[in-house]
């Protein structure tokens, strides 16, 4: 019940934007006069809620719907869907989810079903999954994520917590006032900084960036790319070859170490295990010092810019930034833990302006100063099945099932999975090999996805149940990494005859006769308003008003006040180490861990290491000589919104571009703007080539998002996950090692065009 006299207001992972509406279709967005820097990225909603790509109704796809379960899973991604009714579709669904339940038992049922889906607290497609499937006796699940799972699983060992420490990321208006130099791993890419989980009111990256360069604040940019800098930081750039940052960073302490510029007394205090680091810094323990002329040759770096920038950081109030793209590489635990120990060693961490920071710029969040507020969640129930994998060992598992596989500590087992089922995410973008993933999802049963576009998860569906966008249903944005609490309009009326997810499980729920289980009673407005309500008393009790429901409907949004006191990373710890001890065995920071070490893992040993990645520029040969880092892209988040206006600008020739070094196009003879095929022994995509000297030579970088458009095992829009390694970062994490890729890139003027604008209906 919105007040008339205010326009339309909507909120997403990419930002808050006004709403224009005639004849009942969405004419365009406007920016929120609130965001100092709104992202583009929200207008490719435009023209793509009702397009020939939309999912107007239920479908099933042939085989499966003639020959049941089962049928021809190598079809899928191939075969064509017939659209069915609602009534239908739930039939199928609750017969489907009977039958497996009975034969096998719920762990055959797989729903990590993992991505980003849309920003609301109530329409969350896998928070309402997950609690459909609990009321039914549960599903296998998954752990950690696409983003940091190396980061997620080490740097509690290291420092006790990973998330609470990310989310108390120092303060950018702390940074500003005393930071002197800003060593950034991975860059401070901007374009990333669009994004906030949740929800995004403002967006501060980039005044936080100005504000410190203002201030005198030197940057550092190490980065296979210039780009990953904001020009007007000016920063220095380290072109380092990708998946080398470890090395570096070994070569960083051992110059700290052998020149006296350790802080001692920090160590003896705060963190335990230094000296079994040490004697394997000085080469003690393997007879090889990592010293500046060791790390120089692994990372392609002049030994003299090591050396010196490790006495700059000694010499100032230094900040190291540690991208999350880091952990996305094999061996991806060891960059986060050796930054952690070189920040040690600086003595600096809990101090204004220096000691380290996970992601700067990697989401508008991280470094924006606000109050952590306990909002409700949509309570999920309790999932009775205990089996569950890391999430990026999906394929392993459909490939595998009774294997095993080693996890921080544990050895897993994989289900035998007869269904899988999807809502908010995109495997068949987020996940790496993709040609491999499409034949091991040929193994279950059934596949069922709730999707509102036919993007690749949906035409690699058995059952499409289509969903509501953001747009046409009701809602709010409360999420604790954003102070801007705003409603989510229902600009439109649902398109075709797609449903809310809720309302999608409510109808399957009802066809199962555990409806009442599943909804409580309540419709999904009294569930938006008991999100609310029950938030605003959870807030009230740490001295935070907010305006009742009906209030902030009439306003539209609210922004909570900042904290009085500035957000300092772990400062609480530096003050009194006895009385607020990190929550690992020590109660310090661990540069060993017995636990770490314990598991005997030879892919991640007791501190921080080099080990070679299994695909880097030190391993390149004829077949595969330059590094592919498959960035986040700058016109869209993942892949959503790929057909919209936004990202299809940014095309060439209907492909995602390639950047390339000048010298490596001429090495090949290509030219910018000609399609390009890019290939691997794992598979190939094409791309429209850009030449550019910001990515360092050796090095092609393609952003991810292009929806997979498979012909054989060649892509044709330009999906670079047909081309990466799927792999675990160690036994340990079992993370995605995207960014570790090598390929060879050539001509190809004979590419055939693609097919993914054409929906895949019978
Ligand atoms: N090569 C390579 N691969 C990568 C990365 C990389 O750096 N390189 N990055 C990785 C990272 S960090 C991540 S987080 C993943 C991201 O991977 P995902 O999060 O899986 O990607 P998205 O495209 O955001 O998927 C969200 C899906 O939800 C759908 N959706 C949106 N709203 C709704 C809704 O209300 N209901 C339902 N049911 N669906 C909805 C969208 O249409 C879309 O298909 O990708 C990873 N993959
Ligand atoms: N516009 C937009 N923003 C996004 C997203 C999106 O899809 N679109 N996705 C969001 C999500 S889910 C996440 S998790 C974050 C991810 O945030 P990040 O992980 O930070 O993002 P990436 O773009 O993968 O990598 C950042 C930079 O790291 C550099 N890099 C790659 N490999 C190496 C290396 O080995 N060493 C060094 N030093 N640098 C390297 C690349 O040049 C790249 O530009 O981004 C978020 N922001
Ligand atoms: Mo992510």
């Amino acid at each position: 019940m919105k007040d008339e006299s205010r326009d339309l207001l909507t909120n997403s992972h990419w930002g808050t934007y006004w709403v224009d509406v005639a004849d009942g279709r969405v004419t365009g967005l406007r920016d929120f006069e609130q965001d100092p820097d709104p992202s583009p990225i929200g207008h490719g909603v435009v023209d793509v809620l009702d397009d020939p790509l939309r999912i107007t109704r239920p479908a099933v796809r042939q085989s499966w719907l003639y020959h049941g379960p089962g049928a021809h899973g190598d079809r899928r991604g191939s075969d064509r869907f017939v659209s069915v009714s609602w009534d239908e579709a739930e039939r199928l669904v609750a017969a489907e989810l009977d039958r497996v339940k009975t034969q096998y038992g719920n762990q055959a049922i797989y729903a990590g079903s993992y991505g980003w889906a849309s920003a609301g607290r109530f329409h969350h497609a896998q928070g309402q999954l997950k609690r459909f499937l609990n009321c039914i006796g549960g599903y296998t699940g998954s752990v950690n994520t696409y983003s940091y799972a190396a980061a997620e699983v080490v740097v509690p060992h290291v420092i006790g917590d990973f998330l609470g420490h990310l989310e108390r990321a120092t303060s950018w208006d702390v940074l500003a006032d005393h930071c002197q130099l800003f060593v950034a791993f991975g860059g401070l890419p901007l374009s990333n900084g669009q994004i906030g989980q949740g929800g995004t009111g403002a967006h501060v990256q980039k005044g936080g960036m100005l504000a410190a360069h203002a201030n005198g604040c030197r940057f550092v940019n190490i980065s296979p790319q210039r780009s990953d800098a904001l020009e007007a930081l000016g920063a220095d750039w380290l072109a380092l070859r990708p998946s080398t940052d470890a090395a570096l960073m070994l070569g960083l302490a051992h110059v700290l170490l052998t020149e006296g510029l350790c802080d001692r007394a920090f160590l003896d205090r705060y963190t335990t295990g230094f000296d079994r680091f040490a004697a394997y810094l000085t080469g003690a323990t393997d007879g090889t010092p990592k010293s500046a002329d060791w790390a120089a040759a692994i990372c392609d770096l002049p030994s003299d810019q090591i050396r010196q920038l490790a006495r700059d950081m000694a010499k100032h109030r230094t900040m190291i930034g540690i991208s999350y793209s880091l952990t996305r590489q094999d061996h991806g635990e060891q960059p986060y833990w050796a930054a952690i120990t070189l920040a040690a060693m600086l003595g600096q961490i809990g101090l204004p302006g220096g000691g380290f920071g996970f992601g700067y710029s990697a989401m508008n969040n991280n470094g924006l100063e606000r109050r952590y507020l306990p909002y409700a969640a949509f309570p999920q129930g309790q999932n009775p099945v205990k089996s569950y994998i890391p999430v990026a060992r999906i394929t392993d598992m459909l490939e595998n099932p009774g294997g095993t596989v080693d996890y921080n500590g544990h050895r897993l087992t994989y289900p035998d999975v007869k269904l899988v089922w999807w809502a908010g995410g995109n495997p068949f973008h987020h996940h790496q090999d993709l040609n491999r993933l499409r034949r091991a999802w040929a193994r279950p049963d059934t596949v069922i996805v709730n999707e509102w576009c036919w993007n690749s998860l949906a035409r690699h569906a058995d059952i499409v149940l289509p969903c509501t966008t953001a747009l046409e249903r009701d809602d709010i944005a409360m999420t604790r990494k954003d102070p801007y609490i705003t409603v989510m309009d229902r600009a439109i009326a649902p398109v075709g005859e797609a449903r809310d997810d809720h309302a999608i499980f409510r109808g399957i729920a009802a066809r199962m006769g555990i409806e009442d289980a599943f909804t409580e009673g309540r419709s999904a407005d009294d569930w938006v308003r008991w999100l609310y309500d029950m938030s605003r008393q959870a807030v009230a009790r740490g001295g935070v008003e907010l305006p009742g429901f009906d209030d902030l409907k009439r306003q539209g949004w609210v922004k909570v006040a900042a904290p009085a006191k500035p957000t300092i990373l772990m400062e609480r710890f530096r003050s009194d180490p006895d009385k607020h001890p990190l929550k690992t065995p020590s109660g310090r920071i661990e540069i060993f861990s017995d636990t770490v070490a314990g598991f005997g893992y030879d892919d991640c040993p007791g501190h921080p290491v080099w080990l070679e990645p299994l695909e880097w520029l030190g391993k390149s040969d004829d077949k595969a000589p330059l590094h592919l880092i498959s960035t986040q892209p700058k016109t869209k988040l993942h892949s959503q919104m790929d057909h919209g206006p936004v990202s299809r600008a940014a095309r060439i020739d209907g492909r995602e571009p390639l950047t390339m070094h000048p010298d490596d196009a001429t090495a090949r003879g290509l030219t910018a703007g000609q399609t390009v095929r890019i290939f691997n022994a794992g598979g190939a995509c094409y791309a429209g080539l850009v030449i550019s000297d910001h990515v360092r030579p050796g090095v092609v970088q393609i952003a991810t998002g292009a929806w997979y458009d498979p012909d054989g095992d060649t892509c044709l829009h330009g999906n670079p996950n047909t081309l990466t390694p799927d792999k675990g970062t160690s036994k340990l994490a079992q993370g995605p090692i995207a960014h570790s890729c090598l390929v060879q890139v050539e001509a190809a003027p004979d590419a055939p065009a693609p097919r993914i604008d054409t929906p895949p209906l019978a």
